[in-house]
């Protein structure tokens, strides 16, 4: 109205709206090429997995078809994607990995 430069903004949100990052699971895929030793070789350097739980998920990707290789923010989750998939693009392997929203 005529008195805006008067009117006074009352703060009523106490609690600002923020939202927590959404999680990614970050999936790997089976194929008939990729070396099992390679597939455990990647999930200890991008996944940080001892040679146990490696193993576990590398069979369970060749036995399902896939598995989840760990849960991420969209951002770290497609950066490991990026990796596996150039790490693996380098050493001449078809290796693929995606993400999917947990
Ligand atoms: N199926 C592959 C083989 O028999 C092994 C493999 C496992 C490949 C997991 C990809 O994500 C994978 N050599």
């Amino acid at each position: 109205g005529l008195d805006d430069d008067l009117e006074i903004g009352v703060a009523t949100r106490t609690r600002p709206k923020t939202k927590k990052p959404s999680n990614y699971k970050v999936l790997m895929l089976n194929d008939d090429y990729t070396p099992m030793e390679f597939v455990v070789l990647v999930l200890q350097r991008f996944f940080s997995m001892g040679i146990e739980d490696a193993t576990r998920v590398m069979l369970q990707v060749h036995q399902k078809g896939v598995a989840v290789c760990g849960v991420f923010t969209y951002e770290v989750a497609e950066t490991k994607v990026a990796q596996v998939i150039d790490f693996a693009r380098e050493n001449q392997h078809p290796l693929q990995c995606t993400l999917e929203k947990a």
